[in-house]
């Protein structure tokens, strides 16, 4: 029998679904060296969190996070809530001696992700470990292309180029949700969708971004208030309110190993649902990636000669291919959540190996600085802005 680890999750929204969804299916498709048991499901509302404590499969329902973290069956706190209270429940639960995943962005801003980075080091000494939520590392494309810049395969790189593309906000009378909203979610697009391009094109590359030098802008600056500010698509109350974030970001930076790179995160591009889009261009070749079409990697080879070189199309669901082995047979496909699943497998596994997961609470930190340098040079007028630490 192998040892349980006990589960406590915190929020049940868009996140807190699809991380249970993960935490359900892990044990099912993965030979894990403990067997997560979803303990615990924590929110404000009684009987809300009781029902989804219910449909998520969760045992039992809390409505106080303090609770769940106090409870001697679980071990991992799993933080699906709002940016403006990572931080306070990441600490307390690392300071309680719990292991902790905590969507991204890592913070609200540097100083809190800071705070809780700090946390992570000390609590890792002690053998508790952290890890920030960036789930499209497990995209067995994406974690291929990592593996193929490390062997060399791209050779120097040159360029990356990467965007994300939703449009979910277009129309001026979408509610003045918990994501359009500073005090509550940090930045807009930029923290919500940008952070996942920085870290990708990193993960990728295995390179730093060094400075950038940005523009934001918010297109539409009023809107109505929610009637409930949870999710992506609340309904709307009375009144309207100030959109305090960003609704699109554009960036260009420097790489730490000299190539150049762009960033686009908006929430404003017409047809584009969840298009997390990244190239990179090294000496010997491209890669290209697309969430749209998730399961495929474009790659060209610059050493081939020129009649027969050009980008094919690798379906990435071989029995080879990261992650997806565990599932089903070449060509039938992955989705968004298997990414989490991943997430979730290799998190466990290094809870059990004693060592750091990754991205670990700094790697959310360097994220975070990167947001940060963003929005310093889009209010210095795009300046070139170095990213504090790099
Ligand atoms: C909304 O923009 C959102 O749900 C993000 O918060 C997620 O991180 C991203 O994966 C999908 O879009």
């Amino acid at each position: 029998m192998r040892p349980a680890v006990g589960i406590g999750m915190i929020g049940y929204a868009f996140m807190g679904r699809v991380h249970s969804h993960a935490w359900r299916s892990v044990g099912a498709f993965f030979d894990l060296p403990l067997k997560p048991s979803m303990v615990a499901l924590a929110g404000r509302s009684a009987a809300a969190t009781a029902q989804a404590a219910e449909k998520l499969g969760w045992a039992h329902a809390e409505t106080d996070w303090k609770r769940l973290i106090d409870r001697d069956d679980v071990q991992i706190v799993d933080i699906c809530t709002p940016g403006d209270s990572h931080a306070e429940i990441a600490v307390a639960a690392l300071q309680a001696g719990k292991h902790v995943i905590c969507e991204k962005p890592l913070a609200n801003t540097v100083a809190e992700a800071e705070a809780m980075a700090a946390v992570a080091r000390a609590a890792a000494e002690r053998g508790v470990h952290a890890m920030v939520a960036f789930n499209y590392r497990r995209v067995p494309a994406i974690a291929l292309a990592r593996q193929w810049v490390a062997e060399g395969r791209i050779g120097q790189i040159r360029h990356v180029r990467a965007q994300y593309l939703q449009d979910w906000i277009v129309d001026p009378e979408f509610p003045l949700v918990w994501r359009l909203q500073k005090d509550k979610a940090g930045s807009g697009a930029l923290g919500d969708i940008g952070a996942h391009i920085i870290d990708t094109a990193e993960f990728i590359t295995g390179e730093r971004l060094t400075g950038v030098s940005a523009l934001t802008e918010t297109f539409v600056k009023e809107r109505p208030l929610a009637a409930s500010s949870a999710g992506l698509s609340a309904g709307g109350g009375a009144g309207t309110g100030t959109v305090t974030v960003d609704d699109a970001a554009l960036f260009i930076g420097r790489l730490s190993g000299g190539g150049l790179a762009s960033f686009e995160a908006t929430r404003f591009a017409t047809g584009h649902k969840n298009a997390l889009r990244v190239e990179v261009n090294g000496s010997l070749g491209s890669l290209s990636f697309d969430f749209e079409s998730m399961n495929e990697l474009w790659f060209h080879d610059h050493t081939l000669p020129a009649e027969e070189a050009g980008f094919r199309r690798i379906l990435v669901t071989e029995g080879g291919h990261p992650y997806a082995g565990a599932w089903w047979p070449p060509g039938h496909g992955l989705g968004y959540e298997h990414s989490f699943t991943h997430e979730v497998k290799d998190f466990i596994e290094a809870i059990a190996a004693g060592t750091g997961p990754e991205p670990s609470f700094d790697d959310g930190l360097r994220v975070q600085r990167v947001l940060a340098a963003v929005e310093q040079s889009a209010a210095d007028g795009s300046r070139f802005t170095t990213v504090e630490g790099s």
